[in-house]
Parts: C-alpha cells; sequence; structure tokens
C-alpha cells in the first residue's frame, strides 16, 4: 500500500513537471476547443489536422472524431480562432457554428460525407 501511495505521487510529480516545462515553452500560446460536427474517421481527422496545421501561427493539433472536437495550440498574435475555423471550413467540414465549404465537401472521400 505505501509502496502504491510512493508510486502515485512520484507520477504525481512527474505529471506536475510535465505541465509547468510547457506553461514555461508556450506562454504565449492559446489554446482552442472546435466543434467538429461532420469529423467522422480517420480520415477526416487526418484531413482536418492537415489543414489547420498549414494556418499561421498554429503550433499544434488534435484531432478527435470520438468526442467531435479539435484542440488547437495557436498564437494569438498570429491566428484567430476564426482563421482556424475557416481553415476547417475550406477543407470540407463544419467548425463550430460554421457551415463545410460546399465545393470542398464534395471532393471529400464518401466515408466521410455525413
Ligand atoms: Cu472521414
Amino acid at each position: 500500500m505505501i509502496r502504491l501511495l510512493t508510486l502515485l505521487t512520484v507520477f504525481g510529480l512527474m505529471l506536475s513537471a510535465c505541465g509547468k516545462s510547457d506553461e514555461k515553452k508556450d506562454v504565449l500560446a492559446e489554446k482552442a476547443v472546435i466543434k467538429l460536427p461532420t469529423a467522422i474517421c480517420g480520415e477526416c481527422a487526418n484531413t482536418i489536422t492537415t489543414a489547420v496545421k498549414k494556418v499561421n501561427g498554429v503550433s499544434a493539433v488534435m484531432v478527435d472524431t470520438d468526442t467531435k472536437l479539435a484542440t488547437v495550440e495557436f498564437m494569438p498574435a498570429l491566428a484567430k480562432v476564426s482563421d482556424i475555423e475557416q481553415a476547417i471550413v475550406m477543407a470540407g467540414y463544419d467548425a463550430n457554428e460554421k457551415k463545410a465549404d460546399a465545393a470542398a465537401f464534395e471532393k471529400l472521400p464518401d466515408c466521410c460525407k455525413k
């Protein structure tokens, strides 16, 4: 039992240490969570990730098709949430309240069209 507690404590310390260094590194970065109601498969996730990474100022993208959310880290001085939404829209997917670009949606693989 004591052993387990020690392990948990060590693990907890490691986690908090990681969190701190991340904060320092990305002190100017902001995180946005964007709803992706039409993202359904891994191919969707790839397409969206590629599109969002191209936005100037974006440093990290994580798309989860189970929760239908994208977590994006970006520099607010370079990019706005609306820029990121626009990139997703132009890739053929809905982003938050914005509707997918119709022409881009048509070009998606059949499995990705909802
Ligand atoms: Cu798909």
